[in-house]
């Protein structure tokens, strides 16, 4: 992706996932919004954004954030939202162990509450720690915890992949995590 690309796929995520008057779009119950009209809609808030470029980023996109709908009509993002979206991925059953990044400053507060979604819909899981980590600097000195998601599965929770290989759930109960993701 050039600098172009990675500039539309940011206006993506925050109109997909955050705020869609960005564009002057609603997404459906779902998530969902119809291509033309979100071309359509980014035009006319100042973001013209030619059919090509968009599906160029949503095949190329480095963590696959957004998705067409089947018949290419419509298009969404597969995770990160903090507008009320109803995703629709089925419950798994989640690796036995995943991660979560995070900053060196948010450890007691998550020692004492467990993992909280905030804003967003869902706590967000990586299978790997590379990820993790990636994800732990954007908030500061990184730390990746690691998740004890088969036990908590067994436990009752619900866990979904999202279509890009997010792991989603509602909230990690602290009994679940450890703070050191080596050990
Ligand atoms: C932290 C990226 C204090 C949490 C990534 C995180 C991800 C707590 C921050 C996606 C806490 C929320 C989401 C507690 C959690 N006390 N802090 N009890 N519980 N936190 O950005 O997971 O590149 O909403 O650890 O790949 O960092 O945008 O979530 O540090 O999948 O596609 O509160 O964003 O994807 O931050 O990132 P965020 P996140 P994209």
């Amino acid at each position: 992706m050039n600098k172009q690309h990675v500039k539309i796929s940011k206006f993506l995520s925050l109109v997909l996932r955050h705020e869609p008057g960005k564009a002057g779009v609603e997404l459906d119950a779902a998530g969902w919004v119809p291509v033309d009209v979100l071309l359509h809609g980014c035009a006319s808030h100042g973001f013209p954004i030619t059919r090509e470029d968009l599906q160029f980023v949503v095949a190329n996109n480095d963590k696959k954030r957004f998705a067409f709908s089947d018949d290419g009509q419509r298009i969404r993002a597969s995770q990160g939202h903090s507008v009320e979206v109803e995703l629709a991925y089925e419950p798994g059953i989640p690796p036995e162990l995943l991660y979560h990044g995070t900053a060196e400053r948010f450890l007691p507060s998550i020692q004492s509450q467990g993992l909280l979604k905030g804003s967003r819909q869902h706590v967000h899981l990586s299978r790997e720690t590379r990820t993790a980590l990636a994800v732990g600097q954007r908030h500061g000195k990184p730390v990746v915890l690691k998740i004890r998601a088969g036990e908590m599965h067994r436990a009752g929770h619900a866990f979904y992949l999202s279509a890009n290989g997010v792991w989603l759930t509602e909230h990690v109960p602290a009994d679940f995590l450890e703070m050191d993701a080596a050990s």
